[in-house]
Formats: structure tokens, sequence, C-alpha cells
């Protein structure tokens, strides 16, 4: 998976992209991420890369030409490039939506700033993502989270152990709570089952966690979840969350 990242702020991105997981993804080879500097884009003496509104108003707006020589003159040099406009008016990131990116080979994101970008941009972009109702100060962090989302799910890049942990959340309900040592912290014990080394009910035991923890915090995801007759029976009980 090949990540071009079209920004304002490239100082943003070598940090958390050296870190842990998408550090090894990229010295594996499995991921790249290159990332370019608008400005280098943009014309005239200034560089600029924003404007004041038509119409007049607050704030700046981001300018169609650097972005859209920059996206025409990255993809150039790419096969099959796939092009996001990270903002708030975009599709929303689900888990489906990033199992769906990690198929393609180039993903190229633009990185929004200012208080607004010039709407002819968005002609530019095969589809625009949003990471959650949430106003940031610019895409950067959002093509973080989607680099981080997407980069899991490349072949090689997690181990077996965790994309069973992956596989939980694709069947849509929140985790079981985990516990390890110590058995007790400041007067809150560890569960019993977790102790019993009865391997059947401690599975029986998460599941239905997950399914009472779904079910105080998150209920909407219980519409899409493949319940069990047993399982539907242990969510008409009264019990509490967890
Ligand atoms: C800022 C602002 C300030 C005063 C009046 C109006 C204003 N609008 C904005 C604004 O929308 N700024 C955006 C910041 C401009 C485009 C990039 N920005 C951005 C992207 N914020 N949040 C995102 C984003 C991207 C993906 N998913 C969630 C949020």
């Amino acid at each position: 998976m090949h990540f071009h990242v079209i920004t304002i702020f490239p100082e943003f991105f070598p940090s958390p992209l050296s870190v842990s997981l998408l550090n090894k993804a990229q010295e594996k080879g499995a991921v790249s991420c290159t990332v370019h500097n608008l400005r280098d884009y943009a014309a005239g003496k200034h560089h600029s890369t924003d404007d004041a509104p038509y119409g007049g108003g607050p704030g700046m707006v981001m300018k169609p030409e650097p972005v859209v020589t920059a996206l025409e003159e990255i993809s150039r040099a790419l096969f099959h490039p796939w092009r996001i406009l990270l903002s708030p008016q975009g599709i929303p990131l689900t888990q489906k939506k990033v199992e769906a990116l990690a198929e393609r080979e180039t993903l190229v994101l633009v990185c929004g700033r200012y208080e607004g970008i010039d709407e002819r941009i968005r002609t530019f972009v095969d589809e625009e993502i949003s990471i959650g109702d949430y106003i940031l100060s610019g895409g950067e962090t959002a093509a973080l989270v989607m680099i981080d989302a997407v980069a899991r799910l490349v072949p090689g890049v997690v181990g077996r152990q965790e994309s069973i942990v992956h596989e939980s959340f694709s069947d849509s309900l929140l985790e079981y709570p985990q516990y390890t040592r110590p058995e007790e912290f400041r007067e809150l014990r560890v569960p019993d089952v977790l102790l019993s080394g009865n391997h059947a009910e401690i599975a029986r035991w998460r599941r239905r966690q997950s399914l009472l923890r779904t079910r105080a915090r998150r209920p909407d995801l219980l519409d899409r979840a493949n319940l069990s007759a047993e399982e539907k029976q242990w969510l008409t009980e009264e019990s509490a969350e967890s």
C-alpha cells in the first residue's frame, strides 16, 4: 500500500509514521508514505496556497490551482491512484470502508486547511471521506487516522493474533472487558470466571459482556449484529452493563 499525502504541513507526518506498527510496516516494505508539500506546487513569488473568499466573510480559502497541480503531477507517476479529500462533509470512515480502501494499491490523500477549500477542488478527487462529526484544524490528523486504520489491514502488517480482534469489530460488537495482573487492584477484583481456566465458560462470558456493553453504549451497532437465540435471550434479561 502506497500512501501519498498532500499538505501545507508536511512536518505533521514523520513522527507518527515512525512509531510502532506503521514504522514496522514501512520497514517490511508492506507500506510506504510519501508526503508532498503543497507549497512546492504553488505558483508565484509567495507560493500562496490560500486566498480571501469570494462573497466576503471571515477566514481564508484553500486555492484550487496548487492542489490540482499537485494531484495531477503526483498522480501521473502512479498506477491507479485513488484520490481522497479528508473533510467533515465526506462519507463516514467505517471499518467496512477501511477494508475497501485497503484493497487499493495507492491512496492519494488531500489535507484541507484554513477555513475551507475552494469547492472546485472536489471535482478532482475520487471521493471525500470524514473520520467523524467534529471540526479539526485541518485534514492532516484525519489523514493519519486513515493511514493507521488502512495500513493495519495490509497483508503482513498485523500478526495473526491481532487480526482476530479486528474480526470481532467487523462483527460490529464492542470488545469485552479485559484484565491483567494483579488479581486485585484497589479492591477491584478480576472476575472469577477469568481465573477459572474453563475456556468455554470464558468465551461465553466474553461474548455476553460484549453484547451487554454494546447494548448499553452503542445500541445502534446491535442492529447489524448476527445473534443466536441464546444471545438474544441475554439481551432480554435484566442485567447491569458489563
Ligand atoms: C473552520 C472555520 C473557522 C471559522 C468559520 C468557519 C470555519 N470552517 C472551518 C472549517 O471547516 N475548516 C476546515 C478544516 C477546512 C478544511 C480542513 N479542515 C478540516 C478537515 N477540519 N476537519 C476536517 C476533517 C476531516 C476529516 N474528518 C473529519 C474532519
